[in-house]
């Protein structure tokens, strides 16, 4: 790595990140069944029609997984519970999913790792699906319970905790594109899901301070979004995206406010008194978090709204067809803390890439990858020494694992796994990482 440890101030936190329903082995431990079971055991949704229902086995072999974590030096561990391991109807407790993240939990400490985690990482129960999930209101009730029973058991020992990770994907991606479960294609049920996430948010941060929690934050995705030329509609279209990609989730929390250019198209499809409830969206956090991966060109479409349509872009991509864009990281570090987090710390919580790995006498050589993560701490330094605050920088992700509706085979892991014996095998990049946090 072109950079170590000692580039950054005493007290960054490096960090690397995974999901539960993406590592964990979802037919383990009485978990119920979500709707990613059943998105993808609907033909066309899944590539092969893979699930989690074995992923990396991390649930019997979290110990060893952990072991890596703590061997390569990173301070933190982002993690999320899964809801329906927790209360697999959504509702009841279920006693060996929360020993299980009680296990987790302590056995990260034992080895130094500072928890960071997340409540919900998209595996939502079926039986909450079958309620309307995110398009019903009074998910906001049944989150906030979720978040006292398992933060009631773990939030003691947590480093840090953020409800959702990624609302856009939560809101957008799966409504109103269907490219995530729960498949909709619908602008009503889109609206909806977008307002009731952020909600969700807000009383499960209530929720944990009425438990005495402290460092509680919020995480969005952003992407950064340019016109794909140099014309009016190609600057409105990028706009858009940009304030239904980025802006409508980290203006409501931070703002307490959504961008008037999304409200054009979404805002006759909000549910009713959606104004009253910004005093619960915007419940004070102490850090926000961003995952950033690339950015998008975006040109106008003669289709309904959004009429915009994403352009192929000149720069080197990953195997997820996303172009390399480290700006993007640096301009979304900068605007952040001018339009609306202030001197609040920031912490990149996910940053990493896919590519086509192989295991080769016993390596891996992912160079693409060590480059990627380089030029992204450049843009993060190039921001800190403009007095950015930010206070870490978190790698998605630990291992190789289920890549939703794309699968097992975009890797974009550190460490290499062997998808039939599931054997980890540490990449180049793993090893890189270890040298330089231990400079
Ligand atoms: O794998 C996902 C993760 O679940 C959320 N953030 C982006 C990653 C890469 O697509």
């Amino acid at each position: 790595m072109q950079y170590s440890r000692s580039d950054f101030p005493e007290g960054f936190l490096f960090g690397t990140a995974t999901s539960s329903y993406q590592i964990e082995g979802h037919a383990f431990g009485g978990a119920g069944q979500t709707h990613w079971d059943t998105f993808a055991a609907t033909p066309g949704n899944v590539v092969r029609a893979e699930n989690g229902a074995r992923a990396c086995d991390h649930y019997h072999r979290y110990r060893e997984d952990l072991d890596l974590v703590a061997a390569a030096g990173f301070d933190t561990y982002r993690f999320s519970t899964s809801w329906a391991r927790v209360m697999p109807d959504g509702r009841t407790p279920n006693p060996a999913g929360l020993d299980f993240y009680d296990r987790l939990t302590d056995a990260m400490l034992a080895r130094g790792i500072k928890p960071m985690a997340t409540l919900y990482h998209w595996e939502l129960p079926s039986p909450l699906a079958d309620l309307g999930g995110w398009r019903n209101r009074d998910i906001a009730g049944w989150f906030a319970d979720f978040t006292e029973c398992i933060m009631g058991r773990i939030g003691d020992r947590m480093f840090s905790v953020a409800p959702i990770n990624e609302p856009w994907c939560v809101g957008w991606l799966s409504h109103f594109m269907g490219l995530h479960a729960p498949g909709l294609r619908d602008i009503r049920a889109t609206a909806r899901a977008m307002h009731h996430v952020l909600l969700a948010h807000g009383t499960a941060i209530q929720a944990m301070r009425g438990l005495g929690m402290s460092n509680l934050g919020a995480v969005f995705n952003h992407e950064w979004a340019a016109p794909w030329d140099d014309t009016e509609e190609s600057r409105a279209a990028a706009e858009l995206y940009d304030g239904y990609y980025n802006r409508f989730f980290i203006g409501g929390v931070f703002n307490k406010s959504y961008p008037e250019v999304v409200l054009e198209g979404l805002g006759p499809h909000m549910p009713d008194r959606w104004q009253d409830d910004f005093d619960v969206i915007g419940t004070p956090v102490d850090w926000c978090g961003l995952n950033y991966y690339t950015r998008k060109l975006i040109a106008p479409a003669n289709t309904p709204w959004p009429a915009l349509q994403e352009m192929e872009g000149p720069l080197p991509k990953t195997l997820m067809d996303w172009e390399i864009y480290p700006d993007g990281l640096y301009n979304f570090l900068t605007r952040t803390r001018r339009d609306y987090t202030g001197d609040l710390p920031l912490y990149v919580t996910e940053n990493g890439m896919a590519s086509p790995d192989v295991v080769t006498d016993g390596a891996v050589d992912d160079q693409p990858r060590i480059d990627y993560l380089n030029q992204h701490l450049e843009a993060v330094r190039r921001a800190m020494a403009e007095g950015v605050p930010v206070k870490g920088y978190t790698v998605w992700s630990l291992m190789d694992n289920y890549e939703w509706s794309l699968g097992y085979e975009k890797r974009f892991g550190l460490v290499h796994v062997d998808f039939d014996t599931l054997e980890r095998t540490p990449k180049a990049s793993y090893h890189a990482m270890k040298a330089a946090l231990n400079r």
